[in-house]
């Protein structure tokens, strides 16, 4: 059962809770946790659904709660959001209805993509969520081409560029940090650092110590940091996107973490992983941990707990319920959103 597992602690009091979130900290952390628990919900009944053949593929993000709630609250509304494959949470919270990404995940009439691009790759236009692109790395620059018009439009705003450990070594992570280090972008750089990128190690990926020193050959602060920490995360997240707020230079951010499930849907890691891999990594398991700290501070019980864990359960299988009951999209609709006009039919010859 979950809850005998051996967790890290997390050592803060109260008091240095209030001071890292604020004096609503208490409200901050139980919405964080209802968060955590409904991505945890939305990944198991996805990838089960997934292995049942009704969703065609699926990419889980567990163990990487704390770094995307945090993101979800700490940013604002005219920010940009520009994730790598793992921060659809992130839309969530940002106010993206549950529903309408669960339309997506089943390429459903409903689905705002229609079915044309592969599952967990949502875009959320209303909350300034830009779809991800596959291609790893590719985001780090269009984070900082909207950093750039932000700064030219003179419009509030940054942008979020999130990526992955492997992504640290891509063409694009140096061009988008050199560049935005030159012209002062507001862009935060936020690696999600889960120690591998598929089946590679990120001790093979790279030689440097920490992902977060990669900044400072930019000339750009670089920080790590455990992303398994909820508080530690928003407090990193706030006071980093407040200084670029303030006119000062962009950063990076490293969230030291675990994925603590197979790549994808078509991964099988027991082919490389080691063992003790899944034990380490439950250990540091994000929800778990504030779960715990919660309790041991008088802010949750096993009731309430148990109530919470069903709310997300529910919240998840009603939104399946919908999708299942949608059809495909009409076959009409697959040349509607490719040309600014319908092109007119060719002459006859
Ligand atoms: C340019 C490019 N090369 C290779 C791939 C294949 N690929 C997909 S995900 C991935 C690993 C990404 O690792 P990381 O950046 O650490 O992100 P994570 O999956 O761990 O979140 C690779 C190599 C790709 N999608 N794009
Ligand atoms: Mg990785």
């Amino acid at each position: 059962m979950a809850e005998a597992r051996t967790v890290v602690p997390l050592a803060y009091s109260r008091d240095e809770a209030r001071a890292a979130l604020g004096d609503a900290w208490e409200g901050t952390v139980a919405s964080a946790y209802r968060w955590m628990l409904l991505a945890r919900a939305l990944d198991a009944r996805m990838l089960a659904l997934q292995r049942q053949g009704r969703v065609g593929f699926y990419g889980a993000a567990t163990g990487q709660e704390a770094v995307n709630v945090a993101a979800g609250l700490a940013s604002a509304r005219e920010d940009w959001v520009l994730p790598g494959l793992r921060e659809q949470l992130v839309a969530l919270v940002r106010g993206h209805p549950l529903g309408t990404y669960v339309h997506h995940l089943f390429a459903d009439a409903l689905d705002p993509a229609r079915g044309r691009n592969m599952p967990c790759h949502p875009s959320a236009r209303e909350v300034r969520y830009v779809s991800m692109s596959s291609v790893i790395g590719t985001q780090i620059s269009h984070a900082v081409g909207v950093a750039f018009g932000l700064r030219r439009r003179r419009e509030a705003g940054a942008a979020l560029a999130f990526f992955g450990d492997g992504a640290t070594s891509a063409n694009d992570f140096h061009a988008g940090m050199n560049f935005a280090a030159v012209y002062g972008l507001p862009v935060l750089f936020l690696c999600t650092n889960n120690q591998w990128a598929i089946s590679v190690p990120v001790e093979h990926q790279t030689a440097v110590r920490t992902l977060a020193e990669k900044a400072h050959a930019y000339g750009l602060a670089g920080t790590r940091l455990d992303g398994t920490d909820f508080v530690a995360c928003h407090a990193a997240i706030a006071g980093a996107l407040g200084r670029l707020r303030a006119g000062q230079p962009p950063e990076m951010l490293e969230f030291l973490l675990f994925r603590m499930t197979a790549h994808s849907s078509s991964d099988d890691p027991t082919r490389y992983q080691p063992a003790g891999w899944a034990d380490r990594a439950s250990a540091h398991d994000p929800v778990l941990r504030l779960e715990r700290w919660m309790v041991e501070r008088g802010l949750l019980d096993a009731p309430a707990r148990e109530r919470l864990v069903e709310e997300a359960d529910a919240a998840v299988r009603a939104a399946v319920e919908a999708a299942e009951a949608t059809g495909p999209p009409e076959a009409a609709t697959l040349t509607e959103d490719v040309f600014a006009a319908r092109p007119s039919p060719p002459p006859e010859a």
